[in-house]
């Protein structure tokens, strides 16, 4: 997949799906298939962020252009990226997500000191783009 012809903008979003991504997007096959999310995500606070990332089955999570998470071939994945964050920057994010068969489901979530851990919010994520 190239990002450049991307198949969807979407309107804001959480990255998270709790079944498969088709209930939103009929078109994709119910098994083996790959999403890619391309955007920002804006800090609140300037501290160490934790990523976790949640999925069946892999998954991939690059943020400022580099590749934090690489767990493309898992299955029933937790993942966990240590960052340390501006407050009120933007940063880029890509989550990539593919498919094999049966469950489906990721999410991205994260937290720090001053926050507890949940899906990252729609408002903090910004020019999301889907490629499926
Ligand atoms: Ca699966």
């Amino acid at each position: 997949m190239e990002d450049s012809n991307p198949l969807t903008i979407v309107p804001r979003q959480t990255l998270s799906y709790s079944s498969s991504p088709r209930s939103l997007y009929p078109s994709i096959e119910v098994d083996t298939f790959t999403t890619r999310w391309t955007g920002e995500i804006e800090s609140l606070y300037g501290e160490d962020y934790t990523f976790h990332t949640e999925s069946d089955d892999g998954v991939r999570l690059g943020v400022k252009g580099q590749l934090m998470i690489d767990s493309w071939n898992g299955c029933g994945n937790r993942n966990v990226l240590s960052l340390t964050l501006q407050g009120g920057q933007k940063y880029d994010i890509k989550l990539e997500y593919q498919e094999q068969g049966a469950g489906a489901h990721t999410k991205l979530l994260w937290s720090s000191s001053n926050q507890t851990k949940k899906v990252v919010p729609t408002i903090q994520l910004l020019h999301q783009q889907l490629y499926l």
